[in-house]
């Protein structure tokens, strides 16, 4: 079932979500509603606080490639254990931020240990946009957006522009 995914400014998406103490079905149902919701958008992650929910799970499919096999990924509690110190800038975007994107700078690589759908523990080096897409999806478990990495400036203009696009909605 595809969920209605939150728009900044919202005060779930700034807090600090609670960790996962144990896996239920309800869990992994949510978690198959994010990659649902994720590929309709389309998108290539999703935290659970897009959603309204303040737990510490992510999905995320940076297979872009058309015909390329997907590879959906689900992490609960996910962590990142080491990152590279070679950066790497992306033009990021997020489905809670529609439409505005911006250069942001991260670790070109990193470690990634969570907890996967079977609670089994995983790790994995990502790298690409993959490395850049899991810390974004992170960050939102800390309640962290990628505009929080530019200028007051810049993310003011966007926080008005997504206010006006909140009353508009409001309002159809
Ligand atoms: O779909 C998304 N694309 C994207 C592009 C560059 C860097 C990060 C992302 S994540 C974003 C989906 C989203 O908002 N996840 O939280
Ligand atoms: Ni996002």
């Amino acid at each position: 079932m595809k969920r209605p995914i939150l728009i900044h400014p919202d005060p779930r998406l700034k807090k600090v979500c609670d960790p996962v103490t144990d896996l239920s079905d309800d869990l992994r149902a949510l978690a198959d509603d994010m990659l649902e919701t994720m590929y309709d958008a389309p998108g290539i992650g999703l935290a659970a606080p897009q959603v309204g929910v303040l737990q510490r799970l992510i999905v995320l499919d940076c297979v872009k490639e058309e015909g390329e096999k997907p590879r959906p990924i689900v992490m609960f509690n996910p962590e990142v254990v080491a990152a590279s110190d070679e950066m790497n800038t992306y033009e990021e975007g997020c489905l809670s931020i529609p439409e505005q994107y911006a250069d942001v700078t991260r670790p070109a690589e990193v470690t990634v240990k969570w907890i996967d759908r079977d609670g089994n523990e995983q790790s994995e080096d990502f790298g690409g946009l993959w490395a850049t897409c899991v810390q974004h999806e992170i960050d939102h478990l800390n309640g962290k957006l990628f505009i929080d990495y530019l200028g007051a400036m810049k993310r003011q203009m966007i926080t008005r522009k997504m206010q006006k696009l909140k009353r508009e909605k409001a309002r159809a």
